[in-house]
């Protein structure tokens, strides 16, 4: 017989389990995701039973962290497949909530994060989108009441804007980061990727290759400005259109001069035809 996840569609439900959990002394950890699930989010979900008892998996694909002309009609949904994966790894519970549900007629209330959301990355191509990650993210938190979240650092911006978020609002639980799932060629795994040509997909690794020629020459000494400017051209290059490629302190996101500022991450979005990626790595 398959084995199947317990799946909850509304808070009710949510609310129930999680408390005959805490009630039997049982921690808690949350893995939040849009669905159209990879062997990234599966690491995440492996890495969520390590930290605790029982694993929360929550699928939402978050209409506010998409702006208008964004792919949210077109978002890849693959349910049937994601609650098998899920039910391999033994997930506890999923976590599914219709859109009425996150958000219900009259829903009047958003968060505004600042700091790392404001860092002139992410932000500066999607002005909407951290807002929306942070108030569904605060949502599900909430919602589910994990002692631990577990985020990958694939989104590095938005793995800080969550600690940030956790940080200032004294939230209850502990963020722990996973680290970046990649193909045999380097290309980081995304839901995205479904979207690339087979033309696209054999360039595509030059991104996270780029990186780290980049990384290496910044660790020899190299003038960090001159770096990101033979990096942008090599993916140009390769046909990407860059939106940045930026070497930024690696906790506080602010601007970096030399290696001495460190430590640096460098982080990279650009779009490949109709599909933008991002990705970035630790120098
Ligand atoms: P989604 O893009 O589905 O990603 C869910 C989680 O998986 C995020 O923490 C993301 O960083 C992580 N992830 C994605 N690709 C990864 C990879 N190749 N290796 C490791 N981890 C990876 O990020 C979101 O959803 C949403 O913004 C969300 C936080 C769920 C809020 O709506």
């Amino acid at each position: 017989m398959t084995s199947r996840v317990a799946v909850a569609r509304d808070l009710k439900k949510l609310r129930r389990t999680v408390a005959a959990w805490r009630a039997a002394g049982e921690t808690v950890a949350l893995v939040p995701t849009m669905g159209a699930l990879h062997a990234g989010h599966l690491a995440l979900v492996r890495l969520a039973r390590r930290k605790a008892d029982r694993v929360v998996v929550s699928i939402f694909v978050n209409p506010t962290q998409f702006a208008p002309h964004e792919d949210l009609a077109t978002y890849p949904r693959t349910w049937d497949a994601d609650l098998a994966a899920l039910a391999r790894l033994k997930t506890d519970l999923v976590w599914a909530p219709s859109v009425g549900v996150m958000y219900p007629e009259g829903f009047a209330t958003r968060i505004a994060p600042e700091g790392p959301a404001r860092a002139g990355l992410e932000d500066r191509f999607r002005p909407h989108f951290f807002g929306g990650v942070a108030t569904v993210v605060a949502k599900l938190f909430l919602q589910c009441g994990p002692d631990a979240a577990v985020f990958g650092e694939k989104d590095y911006q938005q793995l800080k804007v969550v600690t940030q978020m956790v940080k200032d609002l004294a939230l209850p639980l502990r963020i722990v980061p996973g680290r970046t799932v990649r193909e045999k060629d380097g290309l980081a795994l995304s839901s995205r990727n479904a979207y690339l040509t087979p033309d696209e997909r054999a360039v595509a690794p030059t991104l996270y290759q780029t990186l780290r020629e980049g990384a290496a020459e910044i660790r020899r000494q190299q003038p960090i400005g001159a770096v990101l400017a033979r990096s942008r051209k090599a993916i140009a290059r390769a046909g990407f259109d860059v939106d940045y490629l930026e070497a930024r302190h690696a906790e506080t996101l602010a601007p970096v001069r030399s290696a001495r500022d460190g430590p640096i991450r460098l982080l990279v979005a650009a779009r490949l035809g109709k599909t933008r990626l991002i990705d970035n790595i630790g120098v």
